[in-house]
């Protein structure tokens, strides 16, 4: 077999594609998990932002007149420009040492994620895409350039530790290069393909969802009651960004109104089909709903409160016409995700809808749009289906959804749970009379008191603010007189029933968590 070392494999040429190559891998990557994560743009699109940003005005200002509509597009074609050079530059870089080309990533990831977090509203979940571009490339870089590697000119000292018949070079490398170079360049083609596609579909439906306007949809209005008046108390209403988010979606379904379709089916005597025009030419019922997650620990965060807006379940539920033996509906989302609710918690005049507003405006893509089914009572995991797109009437005992198939109960009432927000643990008060506060729920049910205890002091009864239905949490605020030192707080809650939140401490799973919510802060003289 001819062994001849092939000479281009030794200039600079292949590792200047191998650079190339890892490197638009590694922008394909970032690209692809900035829009499976919905985040608005990639990375090179961030440090496009950034540097029209740092563009002094009248430049900015002459582009945008010579060139119209093709700034954006010149702008990210030129960095993309000095990122292939310094990308090829890379791989050259490659060939004498494995630190120089990493310096030159570690230092376009800087670049990259100070851009991202320049964004309005940035987060630090936006710099996963810098992250796995990142990791993509150093990856791709060590992978493409190993058979390089293999056939450089042996160093001094390395020859002796080669066995007979182990030629340098030869078309095993070299096919084993363009081998790898294919895989890395179709991964990188892929991985653009899917962000684009991703991509897409995100803007176009965020453009549909701005633009609707739903008829019957009100703006939410905060009962003035409802607040007790606490500095950092959470707000009684939870906007939609601050809202707690909770999915299995990796690439959150993005689905056009005029595409949605919901079937209601099963054991039922007629099959509806809805579209969503059809839903929302519908009487819309609106609702203050508190939305609660199972996992959510004790003091935990994983809950929220919002002006709900959308069609009633049970009136869809009697025109279907639900046949005996039926005790549950077996929802479906676009994703597949499934959740099996309580029939009776659909049908017995509670405000379980399909809800396609929340906070007076259409669904947010991520809690759902276009449509979202909200129970009050239930946990979301057993109830709060986003994106539904299909209801099963049927018995438990024929079904088991998403989540009861690992182990989380088939029942998922909420439990009665109350919230110190005021003074957060660990804080530093001045020592005297002080107020505390926080919030406290038992959906469905309705909170009838709160009480806090100080350093295991007696209990003490704290004030309610109002609340415009037992759907939702209650903001309850106290005084305590604090001497000078370290201090614990203990909160519970009686739900309207007359029952006491329960100080027996559980995990989340299997059914919620339980227990007293406690917080630890200490107060000095003044
Ligand atoms: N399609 C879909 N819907 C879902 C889930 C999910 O994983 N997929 N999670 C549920 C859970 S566990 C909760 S607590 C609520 C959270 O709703 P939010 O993200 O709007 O706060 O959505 C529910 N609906
Ligand atoms: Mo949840």
């Amino acid at each position: 077999m001819p062994c001849a070392t092939i000479s281009s494999v030794s200039t600079f040429r292949p590792w200047a594609v191998a650079g190339l190559l890892a490197g638009a891998a590694g922008l394909a990557s970032s690209y692809a998990v900035a829009m499976g994560l919905t985040i608005r743009e990639s990375p090179v699109v961030a440090v496009a932002e950034l540097v029209v940003d740092l563009m002094p005005a009248p430049v900015v200002e002459w582009a945008i007149e010579r060139l119209g509509r093709a700034d954006k597009a010149l702008l990210v074609g030129a960095i993309l420009l000095v990122l292939a050079v310094l990308l090829a530059l890379t791989g050259v870089l490659a060939r004498r040492s494995w630190w120089a080309p990493t310096a030159v990533y570690v230092v376009l990831a800087g670049v990259g994620g100070y851009a991202v977090l320049a964004q309005r509203g940035a987060q630090s979940v936006d710099l996963v895409p810098v992250a796995v571009g990142l990791v993509t490339w150093l990856v791709a870089l060590s992978l493409l350039t190993e058979p390089l590697r293999r056939a450089l000119p042996a160093r001094p000292g390395e020859a002796a530790a080669r066995g007979p018949g182990e030629e340098r070079g030869g078309t095993d490398t070299r096919r084993s290069f363009l081998l790898r170079a294919g895989l890395v360049g179709a991964a990188a083609v892929v991985l653009s393909a899917v962000g684009r596609g991703v991509g897409r579909g995100r803007r176009h439906v965020e453009r549909t969802r701005r633009l609707l306007k739903l008829v019957g949809v009100t703006a939410p209005e905060v009962p003035p009651s409802a607040r007790v008046g606490v500095a950092g108390v959470t707000g009684w209403m939870t906007p939609a960004d601050d809202f707690y988010l909770i999915h299995t979606a990796i690439a959150v379904p993005t689905i056009e109104p005029a595409d949605w379709r919901l079937r209601i089916h099963g054991l039922v005597e007629r099959e509806i089909e809805l579209s969503y025009r059809e839903l929302i030419s519908r009487q819309v019922s609106e609702s203050w709903i508190t939305l609660s997650c199972v996992s959510n620990e004790v003091g935990g965060s994983l809950v929220g409160n919002a002006w709900w807006s959308g069609v009633r379940l049970a009136d869809l539920l009697a025109e279907a016409g639900v046949r005996e033996g039926a005790d549950a509906v077996l929802q479906t989302s676009a994703d597949g995700w499934t959740c099996s609710t309580p029939l009776a918690a659909l049908t017995d005049g509670r405000d379980a809808m399909l809800a396609v507003a929340m906070n007076g405006r259409p669904l947010p893509i991520d809690h759902g749009f276009p449509v979202r089914t909200i129970v009050p009572g239930l946990f979301g995991y057993v109830s709060a289906t986003k994106w539904v797109v299909d209801l099963e009437v049927t018995r438990f005992a024929d079904v088991e959804a998403f989540w009861t198939q690992r182990g989380w109960a088939e029942q998922g009432p909420v439990k009665t749970a109350s919230r110190i927000d005021v003074p957060s643990d660990g804080a530093e008060l001045p020592a005297g009379p002080t107020r505390v506060a926080g919030v406290a729920w038992a959906q469905h049910t309705g909170i009838s008191a709160v009480e806090v205890a100080l350093d295991g002091g007696a209990w003490q009864r704290a004030e309610l603010a109002g609340t415009p239905s037992v759907d939702t949490w209650v903001q309850w605020a106290a005084t305590v007189d604090l001497t000078p030192g370290e201090h614990r707080l203990r909160v519970r809650a009686t739900d309207a029933d007359g029952v006491v939140q329960t100080a027996v401490e559980a995990e989340p799973l299997p059914d919620g968590a339980t227990g007293w919510h406690e917080v630890g802060f200490s107060a000095s003289e003044g």
